[in-house]
């Protein structure tokens, strides 16, 4: 039997540290599991030897055993009847790993959280921080406790992340609100502890305080609130995990005396967050170190991706990339989008890199996420190419880019300038270009017609950017078709086709608005915008062809401009 082939089809995720064949292999019909403790193993490690029909794990702890169950389960899932005897030996290369819902917008839900939760255990990430921006007991309403039916969805969250190992971190955000000084002062520090008792009743045993935002950057006053918490209320309680906190100033180098002030009155186990050298960055381990000398201690990264309330219109649906390997963390999370579904993509990117970033191949890891997401292959490739042109976050405040379309940039690109020279298409590219559009279009469909069954929440995520994404390619199918017919005849048609799809158009930007503005709560609605796709690549391509063939009989014909304008 040769083993080679099986191991080639054994994908586990997060990758492994090491995998090494034993030789000879057997059947999976029925195996028995030997379970050891080794107490010098690291924590979060195990190995997990297969022989011949036995399975050895051996851990240090709980969590190590848990993964290498999970490991276990992939390995069996995979490749049906038949395992080779292997050796894998494992270990997180990030400690605390995972996510903050920390973005403005709707906040996930139960559903969507308890969701998530199981999804974080699969991959191995361990750590969940709870702090929507627009709960209001997280925010503005610190000072209340929580309504009844609130305090039972912390106990099934909190359930939840125990069965998946997951730390759940609960956050308050004080910026702007806590009151210094004279009654109000002491009044606030007995409302806090209070409301930290609460939480702590309900079973948190890791906690958070956040000051991003709001508030003045009052390094001294801050420190002093969240030792006491870390000091005061969390060393008097059993069993609690260091404080998380979240200053004031968040990004930079560290440069600020806020910052360095921070770094020295925080207890020394306190972990401060860091978002990388501005709000949404990529994260260098020199940008780390440097901030590290102010903090006097490793940040907590919060990786500001793959959130979009800065660039509502658009979906992140891209590569995990811009992760420097071996930059020293105490901790790394993703703050990820208010579309809950949609952001698995991203976070498997980031479980891979946080388990294994020296074996983290990017581009790798992207390609294999929508088979392990989807479990309908239909699904799974449809979803592979809407993800290919939704990357982009469109220009934004925060300046962050991520690319989009690679795969046919050179050709869209090369589209554009022939268009620009010659005015028209050579015709290998405009079948190339044909054939991508023909794609997104066939992936909408499928799309269309299996989400709603198979994927129900996904789908009302993203309805409205699945109409986007069909409006970009039918709109650039229509241009090719007449300018391949290079026919004056047409134009009367192509006007009206246009002018068609602008209103299928308009009625799918209203229908997205009008469903999230109602799924949120009023503050939040105002600022939902409807949906656009395909910014960097296809768009700009779409603009010049318009231009080049149909801007002056689109407008005799319908009075209007550009239909693809923003
Ligand atoms: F706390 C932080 F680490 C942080 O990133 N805070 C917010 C976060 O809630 C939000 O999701 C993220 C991305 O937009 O950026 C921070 O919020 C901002 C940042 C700004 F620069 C809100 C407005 C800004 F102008």
């Amino acid at each position: 039997m040769n083993i080679m082939p099986i191991l080639a089809a054994i994908a586990i995720y997060p990758t492994p540290k090491s995998i090494v064949e034993l030789g000879g292999d057997f059947g999976t019909e029925d195996y028995v599991v030997v379970k050891k403790d080794d107490p010098s193993m690291a924590p979060q490690s195990y190995s997990l030897v297969l022989t011949n029909g036995v399975v050895e794990i051996t851990a240090a702890d709980s969590d190590g055993h848990f993964y290498a169950r999970e490991t276990l389960n992939q390995l069996g899932g995979n490749i049906g009847d038949r395992l080779p005897n292997l050796r894998i030996e494992d270990s997180p290369s990030i400690a605390v790993r995972g996510v903050v819902e920390g973005y403005y917008g709707r906040p996930w839900g139960k559903k969507g959280r308890l969701a998530l939760l199981d999804f974080m255990g699969r991959l191995k990430l361990n750590t969940y921080i709870y702090g929507p921006k627009d709960d209001p007991y997280h925010h503005t309403r610190w000072r209340e406790a929580y309504p009844e039916e609130n305090q039972k969805e912390f106990k099934s969250l909190l359930a939840a992340a125990k069965r998946n190992h997951v730390r759940f971190c609960w956050a308050i955000h004080l910026g702007g609100s806590f009151r210094k000084g004279g009654e109000g002062e002491m009044e606030d520090f007995q409302a806090l502890y209070a409301k930290l008792q609460s939480m702590y009743d309900l079973g948190i045993r890791s906690f958070a305080v956040f000051f991003d935002d709001f508030g003045d950057a009052d390094a001294q006053f801050h420190a002093k609130i969240c030792n006491f918490v870390s000091l005061g209320f969390m060393r008097r309680n059993e069993g609690c995990m260091p404080l998380i906190v979240c200053p004031n100033v968040y990004w930079g180098l560290g440069e600020s005396d806020y910052c360095k002030v921070l770094g020295e009155e925080l207890a020394a186990d306190t972990q401060i967050v860091w978002t990388g050298k501005t709000v949404c960055h990529d994260i260098s381990k020199i940008d780390a170190e440097k901030v590290a000398a102010a903090y006097r201690r490793p940040p907590f990264v919060w990786w500001n991706f793959p959130v979009n309330d800065y660039c509502r219109t658009k979906l992140l649906l891209g590569r995990t990339y811009g992760l420097d390997n071996g930059v020293e963390v105490s901790g790394f999370v993703a703050n990820p989008m208010e579309n809950c579904e949609a952001n698995k993509i991203a976070i498997f990117g980031v479980a891979d890199w946080c388990w294994n970033s020296a074996a983290f191949d990017s581009a790798k890891n992207w390609e294999s996420a929508f088979g392990y997401i989807y479990p309908d292959p239909e699904v799974a490739a449809a979803m592979r190419i809407l993800a290919a042109h939704n990357s982009d976050q469109a220009p934004n405040s925060q300046h962050y880019r991520r690319e989009e379309s690679i795969a046919v940039k050179g050709l869209f690109r090369r589209a554009i300038g022939e268009l620009a020279t010659k005015g028209e298409l050579p015709t290998d590219l405009e079948t190339q270009i044909r054939a991508v559009l023909v794609e997104l279009a066939d992936a909408c469909a499928v799309l269309k017609r299996k989400l709603p069954m198979e994927e129900p929440e996904l789908w009302w995520e993203i309805e409205g950017w699945i109409g986007e994404n069909e409006f970009v390619a039918n709109s650039g199918l229509k241009l090719l078709d007449f300018l391949a017919a290079g026919g004056e005849k047409d134009k009367e048609r192509l006007a009206m086709d246009l002018h068609r799809l602008k209103d299928v158009r308009k009625d799918n930007d209203a229908r997205h608005v009008a469903k999230f503005a109602a799924a949120t709560f009023p503050a939040d609605a105002a600022l939902v915008q409807p949906p656009r796709a395909a910014t960097l690549v296809i768009r700009p391509f779409l603009d010049a062809i318009f231009a080049a063939v149909a801007a002056d009989v689109y407008r005799a014909a319908t009075g209007d401009e550009n239909p693809f304008a923003p």
